[in-house]
């Protein structure tokens, strides 16, 4: 019980989940490596509503303190997401929250694919992605003008009726702006912060080492970052907050608690353990005694009426 923590649409037995992208629909390598009944939710890779081959390799680069990824939002498309993907998943976890997450290039697609997979009854919960550093044509062009943000918000809740998570990206001057602006257009909760658009060049090959030249930043390179922006969005937003960024150690949990949010995801820190969900959630006990810190509900109230 003292993991226990609940947000809008989310009943979550621990507060640890994979992060979007990583472990595809529940499918990819990350994923069959453990009982997924025993993570917190699972966050689903964003979903459009036609099929995404990605970006050309390289599509991945592991750096010492973190990684680089282009994907291209890669997905099979809504059709067999809803069809195949999920209900294959959702046989597998019966009951664990399934969040889904949506990206579009227009803002007629994301309210098609938010309304088909809210429709559904699979998922649990809508994570809004506009903040995909990958792609042309939308992405976090969606997310880095606060007016933007505001109204696809708006035309996703209408069309819904589960919880949505706006996942904001740090791209921005002015993350506390967009926040605002979502959180007034009806956002139920956030999910912060999305990857750091960045580069990495090979000094023999003279070439950027992903096929796209630039690609997303994760990793403990940006939890700081992260701990920031969730600290100043949480002290003007009274949303609750998925936080993401470097997360890799129970400790690291605890931190992005102190600086405001609801619950964690997990990324990057799979490419040293794979294993780093699990291994956080039965650390995490151990931390919380040594910090004497009895329940996290309490905690999340704590921070907030001290905001
Ligand atoms: O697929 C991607 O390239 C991707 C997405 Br949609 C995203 O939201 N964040 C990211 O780092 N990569």
């Amino acid at each position: 019980a003292r993991l226990a923590v609940s947000l809008p649409g989310l009943e979550l037995k621990n507060p640890v989940m994979p992060a979007s992208g990583c472990f595809g629909f529940g499918d990819n390598s990350f994923a069959t490596k453990y009982d997924l009944n025993l993570l917190g939710a699972i966050i689903l890779k964003s979903a459009t509503l036609d099929e995404r081959i990605g970006n050309p390799a390289p599509i991945i680069n592991v750096l010492e303190d973190g990684a680089l990824n282009s994907v291209g939002l890669k997905n099979p498309g809504l059709k067999v997401i809803l069809d195949e993907k999920i209900p294959t998943l959702r046989a597998k976890v019966p009951t664990l929250p399934l969040i889904a997450s949506i990206a579009g290039s227009t803002k007629e697609e994301y309210v098609t694919v938010a309304k088909s997979l809210s429709d559904s009854g699979l998922v649990n919960a809508l994570e809004l992605n506009i903040s995909c550093p990958n792609v042309h044509e939308g992405g976090m062009l969606f997310g880095t003008n606060p007016k933007v943000a505001s109204e696809l918000t708006r035309a996703v809740k209408a069309v819904t009726n589960v919880p949505v998570y706006v996942k904001l990206t740090p791209n921005v001057t002015d993350i506390v702006e967009v926040a605002q602006a979502v959180a007034a257009a009806g956002a139920d909760g956030l999910s912060m912060i999305n990857t750091v658009l960045g580069m990495k060049i090979d000094v023999k090959t003279r070439q950027p080492v992903l096929g796209n030249g630039t690609g997303g930043l994760s990793g403990k390179a940006i939890r700081a970052l992260a701990v920031r922006m969730i600290y100043q969005v949480s002290h003007v937003v009274d949303l609750p907050i998925i936080a993401s960024g470097g997360i890799t150690t129970p400790e690291d949990v605890i931190e992005m608690y102190l600086a405001g949010a609801h619950c964690v995801s997990v990324g990057t820190a799979h490419f040293s353990n794979p294993t780093a969900c699990l291994d956080i959630i039965n650390e995490l006990p151990a931390k919380m005694d040594e910090l004497g810190i009895s329940s996290l509900q309490d905690l999340i109230k704590e921070v907030r009426s001290a905001h």
